[in-house]
């Protein structure tokens, strides 16, 4: 069985408690080392505060695992050659018998899989800049139309083209929802120039949401889209100026595909030192905490109700 769901997770789920996905490419290939182990395990205490169950997802030996062991989660954070697992690449690990890190589209791939409709995360990927040359769209984006879990994000970090972005998401169906804000977070800062359709205000109107695209036979993903919290938010004039060298080094180099999104995280965290990091803890925790609430409301809907 390539699936391994942790017993606890199991339990929980059976039961009807409220559980709540995360991924693990954040750890392995998002936060630089040793913060990467403490702000993976300071997620899962904060769904756990909350009241839920967290389950980090990664493939550990040939196994996608839902609901990582700590001394699984500290192989992911430690380990030299973990591999970045997106939807193409985890037959060829799990056949292989390898040891990865799962993106947002093999996260929630691992969620369906288990029967968690609820997954925090800090950013999704998206379209790049640049895209008309590269082609360069994150499967995140087709896998939030094919998978019934509701991520909740700071939206996108702005190395990507966001009008873009969000206009595939509506081409694909992937209903947007604004957490108390009518327009687009963009990671590190509050604002992106976005505006968004929809608002919502509370974990309930977003488990109805998301029980009246189930119910209707509507699969696919929805998006909750947080802003970050005001005092660590980074300014956005000042991070373009950094993204647009990123993104040009990176072009000069020769760096793309699956190695493109790590590399312009890495230069980005050195371009703005050590505030990027700190606002990119603040804003992951309180993701983990709003998708608390959203499994939980989504828990206490009647029994009747799909999910
Ligand atoms: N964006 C971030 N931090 C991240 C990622 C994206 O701000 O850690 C990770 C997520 O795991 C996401 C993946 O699913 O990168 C997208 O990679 P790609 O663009 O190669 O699909
Ligand atoms: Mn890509």
């Amino acid at each position: 069985m390539s699936v391994r769901v942790a017993d606890e997770v199991r339990e929980a789920l059976a039961t009807g408690r409220a559980v709540v996905a995360l991924e693990s490419t954040i750890v392995a290939h998002g936060l630089p080392r040793p913060e990467n182990l403490e702000v993976a395990r300071r997620l899962e205490a904060t769904v756990r505060g909350a009241g839920a169950v967290p389950a980090t997802v990664g493939v550990i030996d040939g196994a996608l695992v839902v609901g990582l062991s700590d001394a699984e989660l500290t192989r992911l954070a430690e380990s030299a050659d973990v591999a970045k697992v997106s939807r193409r690449d985890l037959p060829i690990v799990i056949a292989r018998g390898g040891l990865g890190a799962t993106t947002v589209a093999a996260t929630m791939i691992g969620a369906a899989r288990a029967g968690i409709a609820t997954f925090a995360t800090g950013g999704i990927g998206g379209v790049h800049r640049g895209f008309e040359l590269t082609l360069d769209v994150s499967a995140d984006l087709p896998e939030l139309a094919r998978e019934s879990v509701c991520v909740v994000c700071a939206g996108a970090k702005s190395i990507l083209d966001l009008p873009r972005t969000m206009e595939l998401l509506e081409t694909l169906g992937v209903p947007v929802l604004g957490w108390r804000t009518t327009e687009l977070p963009a990671f590190f800062s509050r604002t992106s120039g976005l505006s968004l359709d929809h608002r919502v205000e509370s974990a309930s109107e977003v488990a109805a949401i998301l029980r009246a695209k189930w119910s209707l036979g509507l699969g696919g993903g929805a998006l909750v889209a947080v802003p970050p919290p005001a005092e660590s938010a980074l300014d956005p004039h000042e991070l373009e100026a950094a993204i647009g060298t990123a993104v040009r080094d990176a072009d000069a180099r020769g760096i793309r595909g699956k190695a493109l999104t790590p590399h312009l995280l890495a230069a980005l965290r050195e371009a703005t030192h050590g505030r990027s990091l700190e606002a990119n803890v603040a804003l992951v925790i309180q993701n983990a905490r709003v998708a608390t609430e959203i499994a939980r409301a989504l828990a206490d809907l009647p029994a009747s109700a799909p999910r």
